[in-house]
């Protein structure tokens, strides 16, 4: 039995976006009604098949067997796909997910179709998941996430783009959506950059949710006069869920698992990393373990884990980078470096912008700005990465809320402050000493 998972609970929650059966109509709720829809709607819970996948272990017979994603538009492309062997499982509006053989991948690798993701099922088994408890299901996981990035970009070709900056542990895509007037995906651009990243830490899942609003809310804005100049002025990129291994598996049984890193197999067979504790900067000297059971366990070397890499290649590959947030939860806090070290930033100047910038965006969310080290010395931070190896004017900022799992009731104040602030950044990125 086929089931149809048609993105319903995303199209309640879209301001852009409603489904008539499978033609797109035009926006027709605001911004403001979107975050209302958030805490207001109970939205309904995503269909989640009950797979065979739940096993503990797969047949052999299905060994070399593929969970595949592949573009499908309509109904006469899913009817080509299943005359390629595929077996359809989902339905979402411009794809499908199902289960294929060899003969099939083969079939899928010719021009005519565009695979977008593919796992073993022997992988899937211990991935699939069940979501966000009915109280939060206004929660994006993994696959709304996506399903959301994807929407953004198709809806705003002529600005917006969606690449994937590397694959997880478990091999899930970390996407980037990009908001730049001129170039796209991974094209080279001198603009001046900002890059918002959430969801280092799995079970901060208001992490994700802020950057993800914000992308939303900068391309339904577009046209108003600030936000047009710098989406015409600067390198906008916002990769809302750097760990969604780990959020997914912070949500697998249908409650909170409290996880916080990422889903690494440790020598000692324990699992995760702390992505936050895994930077080079004074790796793994104060305020992290050498224990890969604790949640505090900086990896085996810096840089060890494919989420860190993908961030080090990305922001490497950009110098254009100038401001950056990494969204953490919970203490309403704004940290700026050193994180790693009592010391103070070396440059003067920049310590001036880091404060002045920081009350700035304290000032717009009601949050308290000041040194991260302040808070505790912790090392391999990656902001402190970020402004150490790239110049990067980063900010730590742990949003509000009493607790990892604050409720969907927060998600609207915290994305409206969270704007403000993010938006004063694009403000300050094509100079930050102006600030000073
Ligand atoms: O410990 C962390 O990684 C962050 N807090 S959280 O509760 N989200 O885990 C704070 C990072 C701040 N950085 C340093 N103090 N180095
Ligand atoms: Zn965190």
């Amino acid at each position: 039995m086929k089931r149809l998972l048609l993105s319903l609970a995303l199209a309640n929650l879209l301001p852009y976006t409603a489904f008539a059966g499978e033609t797109p109509v035009a926006p027709n709720i605001s911004f403001d009604q979107l975050l209302s829809h958030l805490t207001a709607a109970p939205a309904e819970t995503a269909v989640i098949p009950e797979p065979s996948a739940e096993r503990a272990a797969y047949s052999p017979e299905e060994a070399g067997r593929y969970w595949v994603t592949v573009e499908a538009a309509d109904k006469r492309a899913r009817t080509r796909l299943l005359e390629a062997g595929l077996d359809i499982v989902e339905i979402n509006k411009d794809s499908v997910s199902g289960v294929a053989g060899a003969y099939t991948l083969g079939q899928l690798s010719s021009k005519a179709f565009t695979v977008l993701s593919k796992t073993t099922l022997a992988q899937r088994a211990f991935s699939v998941t069940k979501d966000f408890p009915a109280g939060d299901a206004a929660y994006h996981n993994f696959r709304e996430t996506t399903d959301l990035l994807r929407e953004m970009a198709a809806k705003n070709p002529d600005i917006a783009s969606l690449f994937s900056i590397g694959k997880t542990v478990e091999g899930r895509d970390i996407w980037c959506l990009r908001i730049n007037s001129g170039a796209k995906g991974t094209a080279v651009s001198a603009k001046p950059g900002a890059l918002y990243i959430g969801n280092h830490h799995a079970r901060e899942h208001l992490s994700n949710e802020v950057p993800l609003l914000l992308a939303a809310w900068l391309l339904e804005h577009r046209n108003d006069a600030d936000i047009k100049t710098y989406i015409n002025g600067l390198d906008i990129y916002i990769i809302p869920m750097l760990n969604p291994d780990g959020a997914e598996n912070d949500i697998k049984t249908g409650s909170y698992q409290y996880y916080r890193k990422n889903m690494s197999v440790n020598a000692d067979k324990s699992r995760g990393v702390d992505l936050n504790r895994n930077y080079d900067s004074w790796w793994c000297e104060a305020g992290a373990s050498n224990y890969p059971g604790a949640d505090t366990y900086c990896g085996p070397k810096a840089f060890s884990e494919p989420e860190s890499q993908a961030v080090k290649k990305f922001i490497e590959a950009r110098r254009n980078l100038k401001t950056h947030i990494s969204y953490h939860s919970y203490a309403s806090e704004i940290l700026y470096p050193w994180g790693g070290s009592d010391a103070d930033v070396p440059s003067v100047k920049d310590r001036q912008v880091f404060e002045k910038v920081g009350a700035e965006m304290g000032k717009l969310t009601g949050y308290r700005s000041y040194k991260s080290s302040e808070m505790y010395v912790a090392t391999g931070d990656s902001c402190d990465w970020a402004y150490a190896a790239a110049g990067i004017f980063a900010f730590t900022f742990e949003l509000e809320g009493r607790g990892f799992y604050p409720g969907a009731a927060i998600i609207t104040g915290a994305v409206a402050r969270n704007i403000k602030a993010a938006v004063y950044l694009l403000s300050v990125t094509d100079n930050p000493y102006k600030a000073i």
